[in-house]
């Protein structure tokens, strides 16, 4: 089997990379280790950025989702009892957009699907052989049998707990990394949202977040411990606890109902640098994790898979050494990006979370930068700027 550019995972990152390449004239083929059916109902990210927006437009994968979305102008946040908001439209003309991440991996999914390219599921033992050579390859197993793919390039698209970051021999990779001592429960239920728009909120019994799949959907977070047993947090509990941590002098009511799916979710900072090794190139969630509260992380896959298939591209339909300019500048290109969303990613986790270390001096400093964000047109202007998506590099 040969292709130009095997594509490990179908996440976000692997399954737009493989549309953008075909809208270019370039093959590709895509390898992924779970069923169909899992990937589009894994329940994850919720809000786009605008430039993902439009990439997903661009690549005609937006059909379902401009009919199907929120735009969104704003989002709320909540600390000592008070409600504020932070006015996207009006401070940077920009709104974002909430569409559930397995939403975009369907869509993504049916085009690939549709077009009769090359998409497996369920491939069992993937590695990557031959790097640093001028024909990598993937070797993996089907229930045909084991199968080794040729290709020019591989794309490693696997997620965090992949296999190609692994591929890259120690040494050739730096990792830096910070992990949040405080968790996420994530909650799934089945009740019209609350509020029109995100609400996060910063409470002294911690973290909470109000967000939305559809007007009859909503998605939860309660901070929680990293260990945090699931029995221990029955339906009424989890209602309760989101009510006093949302709650409002001016009386915020949470709707409660059925809730349908809850699981915990580390928080951690992490990225491996450079994003390239030989032929293979890294993206997404494969190269960097960003704890969820800045609502980043499929925004950053988006974002990589831009610039990768563009470097792709320029390498196919240039000529000479300088074909190969983009690619060697992708990880470079990629990661000045990446650095100032992991500093905002990171700025808003510890400004919404109570971290145990924390003392009463860093409780009140917390009070003071909330304030300080909600009465400050440059810094409300600066989280706005951020929230909706800095500019790609
Ligand atoms: P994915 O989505 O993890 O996809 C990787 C794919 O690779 C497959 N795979 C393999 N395939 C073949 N061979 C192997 N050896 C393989 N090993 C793994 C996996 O099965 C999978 O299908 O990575 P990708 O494409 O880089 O996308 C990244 C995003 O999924 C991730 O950053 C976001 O979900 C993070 N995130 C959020 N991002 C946002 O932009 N906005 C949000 O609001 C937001 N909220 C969230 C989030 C993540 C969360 N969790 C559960 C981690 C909320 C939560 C709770
Ligand atoms: C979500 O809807 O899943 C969501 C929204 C905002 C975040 C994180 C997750 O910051």
């Amino acid at each position: 089997m040969r292709t130009q550019v095997a594509i490990i995972g179908a996440g976000p990152a692997g399954l737009l990379l493989a549309q953008l390449l075909h809208l270019r004239g370039i093959e590709s083929v895509v390898l992924e280790a779970k069923s169909r059916d899992y990937i589009e109902h894994r329940v994850r990210a919720g809000v786009l950025e605008h430039q993902s927006v439009d990439i997903l437009n661009a690549a005609g994968a937006g059909e379902r989702m401009m009919r199907e979305s929120l735009r969104h102008g704003g989002v709320e946040i909540h600390f000592s009892g008070e409600r504020h908001r932070i006015d996207f439209a009006a401070l940077v003309g920009r709104t974002v957009t909430i569409y559930g991440q397995q939403e975009v991996v369907k869509d993504l999914v049916a085009l690939r699907v549709a077009s009769g390219l090359p998409l497996h599921f369920e491939v069992e033992e993937v590695s990557v052989h031959g790097l640093q050579s001028d024909r990598p390859q993937v070797r993996f197993r089907t229930a045909a049998g084991e199968q080794v793919l040729e290709c020019d390039f591989v794309a490693g698209c696997d997620g965090f707990h992949g296999v190609c970051r692994p591929g890259i021999p120690a040494g050739a990779l730096q990792e830096l990394e910070r992990v949040y001592p405080f968790a996420w429960l994530g909650i799934l239920a089945e009740v019209p949202p609350a509020s029109d728009e995100l609400i996060y909120a910063n409470h002294e019994r911690g973290f909470a977040l109000l967000s939305m799949r559809s007007p009859t959907v909503s998605r939860l977070y309660i901070q929680c411990e990293p260990d945090e047993a699931l029995e221990g947090w029955s339906d009424d509990r989890i209602w309760s606890e989101l009510q006093a941590r949302l709650a409002t002098q001016d009386g915020f009511q949470l709707a409660t109902g059925p809730i349908l799916q809850k699981g915990v979710t580390p928080m951690r900072s992490f990225v491996a640098e450079p994003m390239q090794y030989g032929r293979l190139f890294l993206a997404g969630d494969a190269a960097h994790i960003v704890p969820p509260t800045g609502a980043k992380g499929m925004n950053l896959a988006i974002a990589d898979v831009h610039v990768l298939s563009d470097a792709l591209n320029h390498f196919y339909k240039g000529h000479g050494a300088a074909r190969r300019g983009k690619l060697d500048a992708y990880s470079a290109t990629c990661l000045r990006r990446i650095w100032k969303v992991q500093r905002f990613s990171w700025w808003v986790t510890t400004l919404l979370h109570r971290s145990a270390a924390d003392n009463a001096f860093d409780r009140r400093r917390q009070i003071a930068e909330l304030e300080y964000l909600v009465t400050s047109h440059a810094a409300a202007l600066t989280f706005a700027e951020n929230y909706v998506g800095l500019p790609l590099g």
